[in-house]
Formats: C-alpha cells, structure tokens, sequence
C-alpha cells in the first residue's frame, strides 16, 4: 500500500466506524411482552470501540495498516447517569483474553454511545492480579462513586494447574469517572468471591454488601446464592459473617448457581434486585436475569419473588464466546422513571432494554412465584386461563 491508498483505507475506515457508532437503534418490534422493550441493535459492540485503541495509524510503522491490538469481545458493563449523561463501563476484552475498563457515553442510553479517550488505568495494588472485570458502579450516599469488580489471579497452591484461579471483590471509588483510587480488596471468609455489589446507603451504620462466596473459581453447586454482609471501614474492608439473602433453589432458573446483578434501585415498595441465575444444561451452563425485591426497613428480607426468568437470551443473543449466556452489573433508573438494563450476551456484545419503574413494580409484586412443581405450574395457569374466560 502506498501512502496516499494508506490514508484513504484510514479514512474509510474511520468514517464506517463513525456510520456504527451513530446508529439509530430501534425498539424490536417483534418482541412483546409488556414488561420491557429489547432493541434491534446492541449498544456496543468489538466494532464500536475507538479504531486507535487497535490500529497504529502511522504509515511509516504500519504501511499494510493491520490491527496491532485487537479486541475480541465487550461485555458485562457497569452503569451509572453522570451529568446527565448515560455511562458504561463495560468489560473489554483484547485478542490477548486480558479484559480491561473503558467509558463510553451517551445522551439517551441506547445509542451513540462514544468512548472516552483512553481505557480506564486501575490503580496497580495487587502484583498477582491478572485479569480484572465486571464492574459494578455505585453512587453511596457517603459522596462517592464506588466500583467492585471481579480481581482474578493464579491459585498459586495449585502450581499444576493453570486453570486454577482465584476471584477476589475489587473496590475502587471515584468523584469523577476519571481518578479512581483503589482500595484493598474485599476480605471475607470465603476464598472466592465474584459478583460482589455495594448497597447504595448505610446499614445500621455500615457499608453492606451483596456477596456470592463460592467453593471453586467456575464451579456449579459449591454455594448457596447471593450473600449479604456489612463491613465498618471501607477503607479496610473486612466482612466477617455472611448470611444468604437469595439462594439456589432446584429446578428453577437458580438450581446451579447465582449472583446479584448490579446495585439495587430504592423505590417506594423496596429495593427491586436484577440478578443473574445459572443452570446446567446437556449444552453447557446457561445464564438467565430474574428479579426480586427486598424490603426498605430490611434489606436482607425478600418481599417480592417473581418466579422464572425476566430476560434469556434470544436471537443472535445466544451465540458468543460463551453461549446461552445474559449477564447484568449495570442499570439506570433516569429521572422520567426510565430504567435502562444493560446485559451482556454470551458474552460477546452489550444489548439493551427499556422498562419503567413503575412496570418493574407491577412485575415483581404480580408475577406468580415458582410454583416449583409441574402440577402446580399448570394450576397457576389455569386460574389465569379461567379469570380471562369469566369462568
Ligand atoms: O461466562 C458467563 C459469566 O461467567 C461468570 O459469571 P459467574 O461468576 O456468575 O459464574 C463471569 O465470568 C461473567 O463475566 C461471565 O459473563
């Protein structure tokens, strides 16, 4: 490639990347059911991030302009409103399976999202930490902007088996999105802890957390579900007693494994909860959202428990680097009552959908529980068939 034929493939380049990142998206107009809207197109993808973070744009170190560092997935973001704006912090994954945190940010929440310039530097506490991800982003009402996220290292006591890893709650906060400090890990009596989440206020005084202590890094069955503790100093955050506020149940969407989704929105009912519930299946694991509320007086207390899932993958949704997979640990509620969930598919791209407050409300407080047996689903039907029929 010469020079000039260099410049025009940049350009053309540049400008496809631009015609994808303002991209109208659109309400899924086959897709009905009352409680939320899916868009035709996610929201990111491996495409929309910023091409310099890929390419060398310089024709005398890249005169055959190939990608020096690609990406192969984003996924799983963090979200929060900030001067009124929509921002993500998804998951990013290079070529290299290193996943790291960008910013991207939008005025609606549903497109034209544009990253920020560079990728999120982490403050470099933890020499062994190897790969970081999931973020959760939180406003507390002591000022700050929080960030748990998943910090992953080798289990060294397994010197065999390189596949032998350990997940450990990441804690950072932030006034700005753009100076983070970082705190010590969370500590806690389980050696695995992925999918930990800070409860936006006080608890009797303390910081709470959501938990999900497991047995093993990637396992199915080795815990008992989404687990609460309070901690005294978040500056040295220790959390010695875990009790489960939301557990596996068999059968259900939750019989191999679950964990909170991101920071639970107060409303006037209670704390509605997105979560992500796993089970086993002869093609692998598969990952589904469901939802439940806890009480406002006490947040350890479910009130509302709507049975099944509320989000599954669907569509092109299913396929990806892992399968069958929705996952959230990031939503916000907008001033109108808007509440926009983000959820990575398979783990592959980011997809959106659009509820209201007042719907979520309607939806965990009316849906039927899992009835848990086969009989007493249909019974739970049937009265629904029979109250539409006037018999
Ligand atoms: O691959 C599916 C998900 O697996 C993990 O979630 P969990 O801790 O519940 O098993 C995480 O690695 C998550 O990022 C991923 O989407």
């Amino acid at each position: 490639m010469n020079k000039s034929a260099f410049e025009s493939k940049k350009q053309s380049l540049l400008k496809k990347h631009e015609t994808l990142r303002t991209k109208p998206n659109q309400i899924l107009d086959n897709y009905e059911n009352g409680i939320y809207d899916r868009y035709v197109d996610p929201v990111l993808t491996d495409a929309h991030v910023p091409l310099d973070w890929k390419y060398d744009f310089h024709f005398e170190s890249n005169p055959q302009l190939l990608q020096r560092l690609g990406i192969n997935v984003i996924l799983n973001t963090g979200a929060i409103e900030f001067n009124g704006k929509v921002v993500l912090m998804p998951r990013i994954e290079g070529w290299d399976r290193k996943s790291f945190f960008g910013l991207a940010e939008s005025d609606n929440g549903v497109d034209n999202f544009k990253f920020w310039d560079f990728p999120v530097e982490l403050p470099d506490k933890y020499p062994n930490e190897t790969n970081v991800y999931d973020m959760r982003l939180v406003k507390h009402e002591d000022g700050w902007i929080y960030g748990t996220f998943c910090s992953e290292s080798h289990d060294d006591s397994k010197p065999n088996d390189l596949s032998a890893a350990l997940a450990h709650c990441g804690l950072v906060r932030t006034r700005d999105l753009k100076k983070w400090e970082r705190l010590p890990n969370l500590k806690t009596t389980s050696d695995q802890q992925r999918n930990c989440v800070l409860h936006p206020e006080f608890v009797n005084g303390k910081y709470a957390f959501y938990t999900r202590p497991l047995a093993d890094f990637a396992s199915l069955g080795g815990g008992e579900g989404i687990g609460w503790g309070l901690c005294d100093d978040i500056t040295n955050p220790v959390i010695e007693k875990e009790i489960f506020i939301d557990q596996r149940i068999y059968h259900t969407i939750k019989e191999g494994k679950n964990g909170q989704g991101p920071a639970p929105i107060k409303t006037s009912e209670g704390w509605l909860h997105l979560a992500h519930g796993v089970r086993p299946t002869a093609a692998g694991m598969r990952y589904v959202l469901y939802m439940f509320m806890t009480s406002l007086a006490d947040p350890t207390k479910k009130i509302y428990e709507p049975g099944g899932h509320i989000i599954s993958p669907r569509g092109e949704e299913r396929v990806g680097d892992v399968s069958n997979v929705v996952f959230s640990n990031g939503w916000v509620k907008r001033d109108n009552g808007q509440v926009l969930i983000y959820y990575g598919a398979s783990d592959t791209r980011i997809n959106v959908a659009s509820s209201t407050v007042d719907k979520l409300i309607d939806y965990v407080k009316n849906t039927p529980p899992d009835a848990l047996r086969s009989n007493d689903c249909v019974k739970q039907r049937i009265k629904l068939i029979k109250k539409n029929r006037g018999l």
